[in-house]
């Protein structure tokens, strides 16, 4: 069975999505934090070994890292009924998942987390 953590901060929406996937599958979630106000995300060994992007969240599994939210959603929900059989409906939510990215982290989420 393999480990995952979750290398996260918690005030992020990006992580909250991905500790939600987790917890409606039951999956166990090691969580490693960080504090992006202070750069934590940024260190040299941090872009060595977790991210070369510098940001959280990231899916670690054993001793692989796979960046980007929607991509470890993805990866913890694939054979669950998470995701639906039909191929439209999968792709339907493929466009919910762009659009969270496209339109709404950058123009409300990341808004909303500044103020
Ligand atoms: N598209 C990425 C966005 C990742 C992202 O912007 N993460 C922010 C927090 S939500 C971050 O790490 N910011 C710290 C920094 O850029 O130094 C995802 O969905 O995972």
């Amino acid at each position: 069975m393999e480990h995952l953590t979750l290398h996260e901060d918690p005030r992020s929406g990006n992580c909250y999505k991905i500790r939600l996937t987790a917890a409606l599958l039951g999956l166990p979630l090691e969580r490693v934090q960080y504090d992006i106000m202070k750069g934590e995300t940024r260190t040299p060994h941090f872009l060595q070994t977790v991210n070369a992007n510098g940001r959280i969240p990231v899916l670690q599994i054993d001793d692989r890292f796979l960046p980007e939210s929607n991509a470890a959603c993805w990866y913890l929900a694939e054979g669950s009924n998470l995701i639906p059989a039909d191929r439209f409906d999968r792709a339907d939510m493929l466009r919910w998942m762009f659009f969270e990215q496209y339109n709404h982290e950058p123009n409300i989420a990341t808004l909303r987390f500044w103020l």
